[in-house]
């Protein structure tokens, strides 16, 4: 059965080129045989649902290795029904999420029983031709056009449907829908917040002019085939000039002009671990942050579990401090002060805090509990801790808390000060976030396997860190919906959280699936009253959501 997904034409290319080397087309008389359409949809499946946690060359990092050896020995019925069920560490059940059908979780339990193949590379050339300056530098305003508070925007990922949608944050009004990547992850801001860069699963990489009357894309590029993040230059003298994209596959960074995209450097992470000196070819690119000292990135190498300090005031000859950390890395934030870059190892648990201004390691923090995944962190000055950060688990039930003033508060820096427990069962938690101005903290849990504590939000209390509230989604995202052949599908439920401008109101995402419109819970972030629910036929998928000036300005 064929996924119904929109596959860029550049995705199919880079499918049909993994499909071109692949050793097994033709079957391995010890490993299951698939027909060549059977193969090229598993190989789309994999692509979309199981290569980020677990690796094109299949080695595991947020998830396990699925090497063939190993799941062989475990045998297609277990693997049908790990795929349909999900685990209780965090992998979610794609069978009871409506995602894949029966036929599909049988046909990718046949799949990873296969040797991988190998994917593509991408050169200079290949980049450029995809390299499009839709609206040229001069022709685009010198000047907010519209009249509306641009700096209050949000941008909303709708995941499924590769499109961004610009959402006014005074007027709770969607003002465009820009199309995107495939399956678009994260965006961020220029320094000056007039562009919104993104970043889709498929490495492409786009760029918004929120100063348009009705934003759009201005410049796009492919520099991957894979990636999760971007980000761009913000240090003095360089804000809005560079964009930075930080690629799953090929395993590399790419560094491009800010105002065109214009591709102008790549390097390569392929490299070896920190710890076991072993080569690694499939070292992907996680976070990147801009640092506020100095001008350069924090990059973070998921397999080998180094933290690349990118200086890029020479373009062509990069200077690169490389910090040995911990594996498996990938989502982090600032601390309070924005010097100290804390980032979640997960197959440690562990935090490694990287110093921007001594250019070090300044510790590593064991949170206790199974795959941090703070997204970007909360921060609290907190009355007896000090300033704090926190982070939670997405295989535990904890929300852990770790000093981060070695200076003021010594007797805490880098110690877990507290550690918080959502009510019921298991892990499940994605996001945190806070804003200087709300009382309280607020927590998701997406992959929970519970419906009742997936579709809830945790509030906790800055001052006690306790739970103190849980907010149900409303009742009328509960309940089956319809996509047409009689298939029926559940909306997944809150995920990710996004302060507005002054950090009066937060928002939430209700995930759902991309043929059920669903919509986005504004909360009073003080009161905790639900103050709008913005519906729209065109939210479809929503899940990240970034408003301007807080991403700009690192707050969380
Ligand atoms: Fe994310 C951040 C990788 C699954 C929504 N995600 C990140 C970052 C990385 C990452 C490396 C940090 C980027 C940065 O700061 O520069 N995410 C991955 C994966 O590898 C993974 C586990 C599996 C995959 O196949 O992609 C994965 N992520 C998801 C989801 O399933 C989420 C919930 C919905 C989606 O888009 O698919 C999701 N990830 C997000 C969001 C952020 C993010 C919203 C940014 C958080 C923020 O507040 O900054």
């Amino acid at each position: 059965m064929v996924m119904k997904k929109p596959v860029s034409k550049l995705l199919a290319l880079g499918i049909s080129m993994v499909l071109a080397n692949s050793a097994f087309a033709k079957g391995d008389s010890k490993e299951p045989t698939l027909t060549d359409k059977e193969l090229k949809d598993a190989t789309q499946i994999y692509f979309d649902r199981c290569a980020g946690c677990h690796g094109m060359l299949r080695k595991g990092a947020l998830g396990p290795s699925l090497e063939p050896k190993k799941t062989k020995a475990m045998g297609t019925a277990a693997l049908e029904h790990l795929i349909f069920n999900g685990t209780p560490g965090g992998m979610p059940g794609w069978g009871k999420s409506g995602e894949l059908t029966k036929e599909q979780t049988a046909l990718m339990a046949k799949y990873i029983q296969m040797t991988p193949p190998p994917p593509p590379e991408k050169s200079m050339a290949d980049m450029k031709k995809s390299w499009k300056v839709l609206v040229p530098v001069d022709k685009r305003p010198k000047k907010p056009e519209g009249g509306r508070n641009w700096k209050n925007y949000f941008g909303v990922i709708l995941r499924d449907v590769g499109q961004i949608a610009i959402v006014d944050g005074d007027k709770k009004e969607i003002v465009s829908i820009v199309p995107s990547g495939f399956a678009t992850h994260i965006l961020r801001t220029s320094k000056s917040g007039r562009y919104m860069y993104v970043i889709g699963r498929d490495g492409k990489a786009s760029m918004i002019d929120l100063w348009m009357k009705k934003p759009q894309n201005v410049a796009e590029i492919r520099p991957c085939n894979d990636a999760r993040s971007i980000d761009t230059s913000k240090f003095k003298g360089y804000e809005d000039k560079l964009a930075v994209v930080g690629c799953y596959w090929p395993p590399s960074i790419v560094v491009l002009d800010g105002p065109t995209l214009e591709p102008l450097k790549i390097v390569s992470t392929a490299s070896y671990t920190y710890d076991t000196g072993e080569f690694t070819r499939e070292a992907r690119v996680a976070s990147i942050v801009a640092s506020h000292h100095a001008p350069e990135w924090v990059i973070n190498v998921k397999e080998t579990g180094q933290v690349w300090l990118y200086n890029y005031e020479d373009v062509k000859n990069p200077t690169i401090s490389m910090i040995d950390a911990e594996r498996y890395l990938h989502d982090g934030g600032w601390d309070l002060s924005k010097r100290y870059f804390l980032v979640a190892a997960n197959a440690r648990n562990k935090v490694a805090v990287v110093d921007t201004v001594e250019r070090k390691l300044a510790a590593m923090v064991e949170t206790g509990a199974n795959k941090p995944h703070p997204g970007r962190g909360v921060n609290i000055d907190h009355k007896k801790y000090g300033p704090i950060w926190g982070t939670g688990h997405i295989g535990a039930n904890a929300i852990v808390f770790i000093g981060t003033d070695p200076k003021g508060h010594p007797e805490n820096a880098w110690k877990i000060v507290k550690t918080t427990k959502l009510p019921g069962n298991g892990g499940g938690n994605l996001f945190i976030k806070s804003h200087p101005n709300s009382k309280y903290i607020f927590a998701d849990r997406p992959v929970n396997p519970d419906r009742k504590l997936q579709t809830q939000i945790y509030v906790l209390d800055k001052d006690s860190l306790e739970v103190v509230k849980t907010l149900p989604m409303p009742k009328e995202f509960h309940g089956d919906f319809d996509i047409g052949g009689g298939k029926k599908v559940k909306l997944r439920g809150p995920v990710h959280f996004e302060f507005n401008a002054d950090g009066s109101e937060v928002w939430t995402s209700v995930w759902g699936h991309k043929e059920v419109p669903s919509a986005i819970l504004v909360y009073d972030s003080n009161t905790l009253k639900l103050k709008n629910v913005i519906k729209d036929d065109r939210l479809k998928t929503p899940t990240g959501k970034f408003n301007v000036t807080n991403t700009m300005d690192d707050i969380y």
